[in-house]
């Protein structure tokens, strides 16, 4: 608080100007004309309205001054912070802007204020939001980081702060940038993705990625450098990027997949940001190759070989057949059939490739006539 006084003189004898000032530059040659009152109760009727820091002060006298009352008024400071500002009458301003890295230790120095000698200072009241941040040193000016500044957490980056002195004369706009370091790696939406990819797929065949994200800024943020770093060894696929697209990120098949070679990848794909040293996220890619029907059973001999009894009674086993399929699943799935038996004396089981009779065997001989 600051104190301001006013003398209450008679009908048209206010005197106005600074505390303890004795001339007048208003009105300077004004010689108080003889009273009854003796001229030195003039010189201590010195009243004034209020106080204007740096204002040049004008002073008129009256000698016919007989009788002073003093009434004394306390002042906000912040409203005659504002009051004094506002009319261009304060005794200085100053505005600065620092920088201060992010995840610097608690009680770092941001920088020293430029203090004047007898004042003290403190952040404005109305800004208690701010201090949790910062502490500053009424006596030296110092303001330091109070706990850990991580600023992908803050509300913003900039802080603009007021600094006042006590008495008010002394205002400091102080604005504070937290810079950013690279503290956070890329990371994908997820850490494992399963996706698959057909036989028939032709080269270049394309499934889109989620790109990584980077909570930091700038190059700390700019993650466009993605990598296949394991499982590609046969270089069946590859990244494409297309950063003129907002990073859309896909994975193509390079040639055409071939399921019965392989049917299963397991990527591991790299993103790294742009910070230095640069900080990498992974994405786990498992790749299901599907299967086309591109094989056909094959029989395990080309000819099969039985002799039988013709006293055989119907439903004997003969022999068994077997083939097999490359492909899978219903692509693979065999069943058996003869195609050729001019006496349909024989059956065969679908599922077992077992070769039956199927009633009793009319043997005969080819009798060679020529
Ligand atoms: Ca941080
Ligand atoms: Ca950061
Ligand atoms: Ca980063
Ligand atoms: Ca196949």
């Amino acid at each position: 608080m600051i104190l301001s006084w006013q003398k209450s003189c008679g009908a048209g004898s206010l005197l106005e100007g600074d505390m303890g000032r004795t001339s007048s530059t208003e009105n300077p040659s004004p010689t108080p004309p003889e009273a009854p009152h003796s001229s030195p109760a003039v010189k201590t009727c010195c009243c004034a309205r209020g106080i204007n820091w740096g204002k040049s002060n004008s002073y008129r006298t009256n000698p016919s001054v007989k009788t002073a009352m003093y009434q004394i008024h306390i002042v906000p400071i912040i409203v005659l912070f504002l009051l004094t500002f506002a009319q261009g009458q304060g005794q200085g301003s100053d505005q600065l802007s620092w920088e201060i890295e992010e995840e610097v230790p608690p009680g770092t120095l941001v920088g020293t204020l430029p203090t004047r000698q007898g004042l003290t200072y403190r952040f404005a009241q109305h800004q208690d939001n701010l201090q949790q941040y910062f502490t500053l040193d009424s006596d030296s000016g110092q303001v330091r980081t109070r706990g850990r500044l991580d600023r992908e957490a803050l509300p913003s980056d900039t802080f603009d702060l007021f600094v006042q002195s006590m008495p008010a004369r002394h205002l400091i706009e102080l604005r504070i940038t937290v810079l950013d370091i690279n503290d956070n790696a890329p990371t994908f939406g997820r850490s494992t993705l399963d996706i698959s990819f057909s036989e028939t797929d032709q080269p270049g065949t394309q499934v889109i990625l989620d790109t990584a994200t980077d909570p930091d800024i700038g190059d700390n943020d700019a993650t466009t450098e993605y990598n296949i770093i394991s499982g590609n060894q046969l270089g069946d696929f590859r990244l494409v990027l297309l950063e003129a697209s907002k990073n859309l990120l896909y994975l193509e098949n390079t040639r055409t997949l071939d399921r019965e070679q392989k049917h299963h990848y397991q990527l591991n794909i790299s993103a790294q940001d742009g910070g230095s040293p640069p900080k990498f996220g992974y994405l786990l890619i498992n790749i299901n190759v599907t299967d086309f029907n591109d094989h056909n059973p094959v029989f395990e001999q080309s000819d099969y070989y039985a002799e039988l009894n013709e006293t055989a009674p119907p439903g004997t086993s003969v022999v068994k057949v077997r083939a097999t399929d490359q492909d899978i699943g219903s692509n693979g799935d065999i069943t058996y059939n003869i195609v050729s038996d001019e006496l349909n004396q024989f059956g065969i089981e679908a599922k077992t490739g077992i070769v039956k009779t199927l009633k009793k065997l009319y043997c005969y001989r080819l009798i060679n006539l020529s």
